[in-house]
């Protein structure tokens, strides 16, 4: 069992965009600092993006998305939805592209990283940065993706900006449907439950409702009996990350095992 295994679908997805050659795929090198493993990128023809698995402290493993330029606008579209934070990247001082496509972000209440790469190299850096600024009241991160420049600040801003409800979206969003079974089973000792996963989990359990699942809650000690009270195994199963393992040794292979981690969501087959 790798908790870094986790499926692609439910890791927070971070979407690079901006002009052709303003240097995207030389950021996405500088921030997996090439050492993603080999046969760690994923071509999306869709969109026709490719994916790299990143580490962030603080938050695990999470997918970029080098996306082609702004010229296609319909892969632009296209990529920007499957991304939950966008870093735009700006390499010129004609930046009203890249405005547009983050206003086109922040409407859909996606955190938005504004970047100013190149800066061994433009000399107008002010002025990108005067535009950005009055545009979106975002203070942009000067970077050169190519020496390495400001990569660390791009991390710490992806951390801060990690979008609160970003766990419960995705298993609401993505995992399950109307009327699926779920079985939520939590830690015996509450001690070590802090409120933020207490919060976590009322707000997990308020979404599947909304979601018309029929959810089912337990104590790790009555896991047994409340598995023997399912027709049949239950479509997901989410749990504490500090009991992931024992749940995950008795479960039937048919459910999906979910640990909440306040930040970080693993899913287990
Ligand atoms: N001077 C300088 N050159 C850079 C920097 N970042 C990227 N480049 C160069 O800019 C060119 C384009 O970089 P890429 O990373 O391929 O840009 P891209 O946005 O991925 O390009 P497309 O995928 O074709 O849209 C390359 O020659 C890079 O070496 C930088 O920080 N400074
Ligand atoms: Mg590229």
């Amino acid at each position: 069992m790798n908790l870094t295994d986790a499926p692609i679908v439910n890791q927070l997805h971070i979407g690079i965009f901006g002009k052709g050659k303003s240097g995207k795929s030389t950021l996405v090198n500088a921030l997996t600092g090439n050492h993603a493993p080999l046969g760690s990128s994923v071509a999306d023809a869709v969109n026709n993006s490719v994916y790299k698995i990143i580490e962030i402290d603080g938050i695990g493993s999470c997918v970029l998305i080098d996306t082609v330029g702004f010229d296609e606008e319909g892969n632009t579209r296209l990529a920007l939805e499957k991304a939950d934070t966008a870093i735009i990247v700006c390499a010129e001082e004609d930046i009203e592209q890249e405005l547009k496509w983050a206003k086109a972000f922040k409407a859909r209440k996606a955190p938005v990283i504004m970047v100013i790469n190149k800066i061994d190299q433009i000399s107008n850096t002010d002025k990108i940065r005067n535009k950005i600024y009055e545009a979106l009241k975002e203070e942009p991160i000067k970077i050169s993706a190519i020496s390495r420049l400001g990569i660390e600040m791009i991390k710490e801003e992806i951390l801060r900006n990690v979008p609160e409800d970003f766990e419960v979206k995705k298993i609401t969003e993505d995992l399950v449907q109307s009327g699926d079974r779920v079985l939520l089973v939590l830690a015996q000792d509450d001690q070590g439950s802090k409120g933020q996963m207490k919060q976590l989990q009322l707000q997990t359990l308020s979404q599947l409702l909304e979601k018309e699942c029929i959810v089912t809650g337990c104590v790790l000690d009555k896991f047994e009996e409340a598995l023997a009270s399912f027709a049949k195994p239950p479509k997901l199963i989410i749990t504490d990350s500090q009991i992931l393992q024992q749940v995950y040794l008795r479960k039937s292979a048919e459910s999906l095992l979910i640990a909440l981690k306040a930040v970080l969501l693993c899913t287990l087959a």
